[in-house]
């Protein structure tokens, strides 16, 4: 016969397994890491800040992220920009909507490329969306383009997903829950022999309150003169008390 003890052991073991499994935090594996580990680290010096990954469970749904990070709103504009492109393929990024449809909102030629300083990314302008949150945005996605007449559409529902993979990884701005960098791997799991690296189309992807909202965080030059400003306001105190 068991004894209490054991049984309790046992049904504690059993427990931490049930719960690790209901609440284990999927991170979909990145291979060939140095070009899209060089962006972030690179993006997150830059911002003064930390891009942090966000599990694939709250990316694969959008909206699941927006209300996540900021709860519901449609009060904002959205832009993005490229960072980095190393593919082998015309990508074009964009959004399922709730039709199913695949909506271009800019593209990338085939070419391999990336943002290598703060110049660069100064002089790469943003470009402004049009889109009402949260009805439009279903999945974020790519169309590659290679086999004419051909294209693949990726997303980061592996249910939506030819090869019924995730295609997309996404780091989030620990000072901006409105700030994104996005990768998309546009190689098919098993047709293409996918090397999943991640760095097909890198995007940057950032929200603006147009209403009344948590203000975005303040681009370096901004923080610059924001620190300017309280060290006079300090330095203005100190005499007064002098
Ligand atoms: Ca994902
Ligand atoms: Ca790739």
């Amino acid at each position: 016969m068991i004894s209490h003890k054991k049984f309790f052991a046992s049904w504690l073991f059993m427990l931490i397994l049930i719960s690790n499994t209901a609440f284990a935090l999927n991170y979909t594996e990145i291979e060939k890491t140095k070009v899209i580990d060089d962006i972030i680290s690179y993006m997150g010096n830059y911002h003064q800040s930390n891009f942090e990954r966000v599990t694939d469970d709250v990316d694969k749904h959008w909206l699941k992220m927006i209300e996540t990070n900021i709860g519901y709103t449609n009060d904002f504009k959205l832009e993005g920009r490229i960072l980095a492109s190393h593919a082998g393929y015309d990508n074009e990024f964009g959004y399922i909507n709730n039709n199913g449809d695949f909506i271009q909102l800019f593209d990338a030629p085939q070419t391999k490329w990336q943002i290598v300083n703060s110049n660069s990314l100064e002089q790469t302008p943003f470009i402004e969306f049009e889109m009402t949150l949260p009805s439009d945005m279903v999945h974020l996605a790519i169309r590659s383009e290679n086999e004419k007449n051909y294209p693949w559409i990726w997303t980061s529902n592996p249910d939506l997903n030819d090869d019924s993979l995730d295609h997309m990884v996404t780091w989030i701005n620990s000072l901006n829950p409105l700030h994104y960098i996005i990768g998309f791997e546009d190689l098919h799991g098993f047709k293409r022999n996918s090397d999943w690296d991640f760095n097909d189309l890198v995007v940057e992807l950032r929200y603006i309150y147009t209403g009344s909202g948590p203000i975005p965080t303040p681009e370096p030059g901004t923080l610059l003169l924001l620190g300017l400003g309280l060290c006079g306001l300090y330095l203005t105190r100190v005499k007064r008390m002098i």
